[in-house]
């Protein structure tokens, strides 16, 4: 695909920015755990000046055994976390999250994730403790629950998470109405399908969704595309979004935050992987804006190339360092109030001017 106008621009103005919630401010959630991240925060208005937040809590092992790795798993058989004890060179080691067991040859991670609900009375910080945590039950959540989005849709809010598991990472559903009791609706998009993120309103009468499928034929890196259902629970009139648009995001792209309504389209902050096909590591994963048709949600109006790059310590070192992950969005006036994960450790909270955004993006070449 053609290089866009996106890789001469460079990231935006941030406003307020900080880091909201690490790790050792998260208690675990049972003896034996370790909590390792607290970031990918799902995030929604929830007063006029609150903000809820969701947040993917990450715990490995606490227990060292010098010469072993411990890979926890939720059992749903038993109805609690096992640990699986490898020999060191049982295992290799591909990035920080993934193990393969070479008796096996296939990938674990390193930790297992549930999600936590925390209140912000300002949107800027935290209250101190998790008011409430969804874990795993069923056996196709046996390594956990990560990257919630929230989309609030009429008077419920929908959740959609990923749920890892041996037979792959889907997407499943769930959803509430004041965060303390959750219905789950199941799995909506089976493996592996990742980044879910659910429109706000139907449009022509249907809700829409973007997802982001992971082939395993490279024939592109993995691309954003687009859903459409009469329920939320089936999806169909699937199609392909978008793709790379430069170099920032060559590796992957995938959706960030739910979409938010504004005067010129349906606004989303996405995210982009730079790591070339076949490069070693991880990459830096950056966000990008996006806008989207009102009408027409598959003609993209506008894009905006990068607008943030890990830049403050909590993203550039970490658990996985050089990460910004978008996962939620709160407009509050010209303001969007942008919440993510950071380093695959941390969350934060970042504010840009909505014109500076919608300013930034403009029509894809050729479209
Ligand atoms: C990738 C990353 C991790 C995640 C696993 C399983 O390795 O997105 O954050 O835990 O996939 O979903």
């Amino acid at each position: 695909m053609k290089a866009t106008q996106s890789e001469t621009r460079g990231p935006l103005r941030r406003g307020f920015n900080a880091c909201l919630l690490r790790p050792d401010q998260v208690p675990a959630s049972q003896p034996g755990l370790r909590v390792v991240g607290a970031f990918n925060p799902g995030a929604i208005a929830t007063g006029p000046e609150e903000v809820t937040l969701l947040v993917r809590v990450a715990e490995t092992v606490a227990e060292q055994r010098p010469g072993w790795i411990g890979l926890p798993r939720w059992d749903a058989g038993r109805g609690e976390v096992a640990i699986d004890w490898l020999r060191e060179d049982e295992v290799t080691m591909l990035d920080p999250r993934v193990v393969v067991d070479r008796r096996t040859g296939f990938k674990r991670l390193t930790f297992l994730s549930h999600l936590a609900v925390y209140r912000s009375p300002d949107g800027r910080r935290l209250e101190s403790a998790p008011s409430c945590r969804l874990f795993p039950v069923h056996e196709w959540e046996e390594y956990g629950l990560e990257d919630p989005r929230i989309t609030r849709i009429e008077d419920r809010f929908w959740i959609t998470y990923v749920a890892v598991s041996r037979h792959g990472a889907a997407t499943a559903l769930a959803s509430t109405t004041d965060f303390r009791t959750f219905e789950r609706h199941g799995i909506v998009f089976p493996p592996e399908n990742k980044d879910v993120v659910l429109f706000p309103e139907r449009v022509d009468g249907r809700f829409v969704a973007m997802h982001r499928p992971n082939p395993n034929q490279h024939f592109a890196a993995p691309e954003i595309w687009l859903a459409f259902s009469s329920d939320l629970i089936h999806w169909g009139g699937h199609r392909p979004l978008l793709g790379a648009t430069g170099r920032w995001d060559v590796g992957r792209v995938g959706g960030g935050t739910p979409p938010v309504r504004t005067g010129q389209g349906w606004l989303s902050i996405y995210h982009g992987n730079d790591r070339p096909p076949g490069g070693e590591g991880v990459g830096t994963y950056s966000a990008g804006a996006l806008l989207l048709d009102l009408e027409e949600p598959g003609r993209i109006r506008g894009l905006a190339g990068r607008i943030m790059v890990p830049e403050a310590v909590f993203e550039t070192q970490g658990f996985v360092p050089n990460v910004v992950f978008p996962t939620g969005i709160v407009p509050r006036g010209d303001s969007l109030w942008v919440y993510y994960g950071a380093a695959d450790e941390s969350c934060g909270v970042v504010t840009f001017s909505l014109p500076e955004v919608l300013n930034a993006c403009r029509p894809p070449s050729g479209g």
